[in-house]
């Protein structure tokens, strides 16, 4: 995957292990691919890196399998092992420039920002696509201050590359997002919760693709 393949996205899911059992991952996955998502990242805050490593490559043959890249977040050298198409840092990450070493030039790093400076930072550090938020207070991060939705046009018209607005982002507001100037959203427990995540993922890249 490139960079510039981002550009398509604008749908990106969360396979958050917090919100859903092991055991139900890779259906979990097909569907959200089924529903349109994008992109798809894998986030397991509480597993081992051993695990991570596995779950990420039996998902990879799935995602690759259906042409969607797969986003690791937090353990570069698990994206560089399993050939995933990218990988996913936070504040407290090391920098792009070190995470590029470990995973090279092919693959897409991302970056978690939850201010306007901090996404502007992440611009000039390299990163290939920003997370922004969280938009609204969500259980999903409940430590962070929601950035609002004021940010969101600012953000828009200092960065220069694919910003992913995240946090508390549901098929109910994500209208108003997108009315914040938003193209892109993550959406980690609205999708994960869902009773269909096909059908509410579809309804999502439905709003999200109106949009020029
Ligand atoms: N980064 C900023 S907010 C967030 C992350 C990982 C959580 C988003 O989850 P949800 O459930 O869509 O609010
Ligand atoms: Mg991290």
């Amino acid at each position: 995957m490139t960079p510039a393949d981002l550009s398509r996205s604008r749908l990106y899911g969360i396979l958050d292990l917090s919100y859903v059992d092991l055991s139900r991952a890779n259906r979990v996955v097909e569907q959200m691919i089924d529903g349109g998502v994008d992109l798809i990242q894998l986030r397991a805050k509480a597993h081992a890196p051993a695990e991570i490593s596995k779950i990420a490559a039996d998902l990879h043959r799935i995602t690759q399998e259906r042409g969607v890249p797969l986003i690791i977040n937090d353990h570069a050298e698990i994206a560089r092992a399993v050939g995933a198409e990218g990988v996913h840092v936070g504040q407290d990450d090391p920098p792009i420039a070190e995470v590029r070493k470990i995973v090279g030039p092919d693959c897409v790093v991302g970056k978690s920002t939850h201010s306007l400076d901090q996404a502007v930072r992440a611009f000039y550090e390299g990163a290939d696509y920003i997370g922004f938020g969280p938009i609204f207070a969500t259980p999903t991060k409940p430590d962070y201050v929601p950035v609002g939705l004021d940010q969101i046009q600012k953000v828009h018209d200092a960065v220069r590359i694919p910003i992913f607005c995240i946090g508390g982002i549901k098929l109910d507001n994500l209208s108003k997002v997108i009315e914040a100037g938003a193209r892109r959203a993550v959406i980690v427990s609205g999708l994960l919760q869902a009773n269909d995540i096909a059908e509410y993922a579809r309804s999502a890249k439905k709003l999200l693709t109106s949009v020029l």
